[in-house]
C-alpha cells in the first residue's frame, strides 16, 4: 500500500462524515430558524400585537402628520391645506400649549427634534422648515425634490419617507440627501411610508392606509417585525369621522412608545407583545 492511498483511507470516513454532519446542521438550521435565507427570502416575518398601557387625550381635529416625544414634551404636525400646524401637546390632558399655523398653501408633514430645532416637512411643495425648538420661530426653510411624508432621525441623519419604498437619509446641518434605504418585506418592496420613528436602533413606519408599523432594519432596509395596531381604536371611538392610523412617538428616556392617528380622539402608549 503506498503512502498516498492509505492516506486517503485514513481520511476518507473522517471527511464523509464532516459533510454529513454539516448537511445535517445546515438542513437543521433552515427547518427551525427563521432567519435562514437558504433557500430564498421566504421569512415568515414576526407580528407583534399591543397591550395598552395608558389611554390620552387627542384632539379629534388634529389631522396627525408627525409626532415626537423628548423630554417630557410631546410635539405634534398636523395637516391638511389652511390648516397645518406645528403644536407642543400636554400629554395627560392633550391640550396645546403652544401652536404656529402654517400658511394655507402649506400641507403640513412629519416633524423631527434635531438637537434645538425642530423640523417639518410638507406634502407636494419640496419645502421643509426649520424651526427654534422652544420659541417655534422659524429659522430657515430647506428644499427637497420628493414628496414629505414623515420623518425621524437617528443621531446623526434625518431620515425621511416619501410615500414610496425609499427611506431619504439627509445631512442634519445641510439638508442634502446623503444616502436612500429601500425598503423590502422578504422580496416585497413596501410602498406608502408614513410616520417615522426611530427606536432603540430600528426604524418604525406606519404604512399608509394600513393598522401595521414596520419595523425596519437602518442597515439592510429589511422588514424585521410588523406591529398590528388592528382594533386599538373602539367603535366609540369611531362613531365621530377618524382617518388612518399615523403618529409614533417614542419617549427614549422612559421607554415609552406612544401611537395615535389622524382625527383619533386617542393618543395611546403601547407595550409590544413578542409573538409565539
Ligand atoms: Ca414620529
Amino acid at each position: 500500500m503506498s503512502k498516498v492511498i492509505f492516506m486517503n483511507r485514513l481520511f476518507k470516513i473522517p471527511i464523509v462524515g464532516l459533510f454529513a454532519l454539516l448537511g445535517a446542521v445546515l438542513v437543521f438550521s433552515c427547518l427551525n430558524l427563521q432567519g435562514c435565507s437558504f433557500f430564498g427570502n421566504s421569512d415568515v416575518i414576526p407580528v407583534y400585537t399591543y397591550n395598552i398601557t395608558n389611554t390620552y387625550p387627542h384632539d379629534r381635529d388634529a389631522f396627525t402628520q408627525g409626532l415626537v416625544f423628548e423630554d417630557g414634551v410631546l410635539y405634534e404636525g398636523t395637516g391638511l391645506y389652511a390648516q397645518s400646524t406645528l403644536r407642543r401637546v400636554e400629554l395627560e390632558t392633550g391640550d396645546i400649549l403652544q401652536i404656529r399655523e402654517l400658511s394655507d398653501e402649506f400641507f403640513g408633514e412629519g416633524i423631527t427634534t434635531y438637537g434645538d430645532e425642530i423640523i417639518q416637512l410638507t406634502w407636494k411643495s419640496n419645502v421643509g422648515f426649520v424651526y427654534e425648538k422652544d420659541s417655534f420661530e422659524l429659522l430657515q426653510e430647506f428644499n427637497y425634490s420628493t414628496e414629505g411624508w414623515g420623518i425621524t432621525h437617528n443621531g446623526t441623519c434625518l431620515i425621511m419617507s416619501d410615500g414610496t419604498s425609499t427611506l431619504h437619509f439627509l445631512d442634519p446641518q445641510t439638508f442634502e440627501e446623503i444616502g436612500q434605504l429601500e425598503v423590502f418585506a422578504n422580496d416585497d418592496p413596501v410602498t406608502r411610508l408614513n410616520e417615522l420613528e426611530y427606536v432603540q436602533g430600528e426604524i418604525y413606519a406606519n404604512v399608509w392606509q394600513t393598522d401595521r408599523i414596520a419595523r425596519i432594519s437602518p442597515a439592510t432596509g429589511r422588514v424585521v417585525g410588523w406591529i398590528d395596531l388592528e382594533g386599538i381604536l373602539t367603535a366609540e371611538d369611531r362613531s365621530e369621522p377618524v382617518d388612518v392610523l399615523n403618529g409614533i412617538a417614542y419617549d427614549a428616556d422612559t421607554d415609552r412608545l406612544f401611537v395615535t392617528g389622524k382625527l383619533w380622539p386617542k393618543l395611546f402608549e403601547i407595550d409590544l407583545i413578542s409573538p409565539g
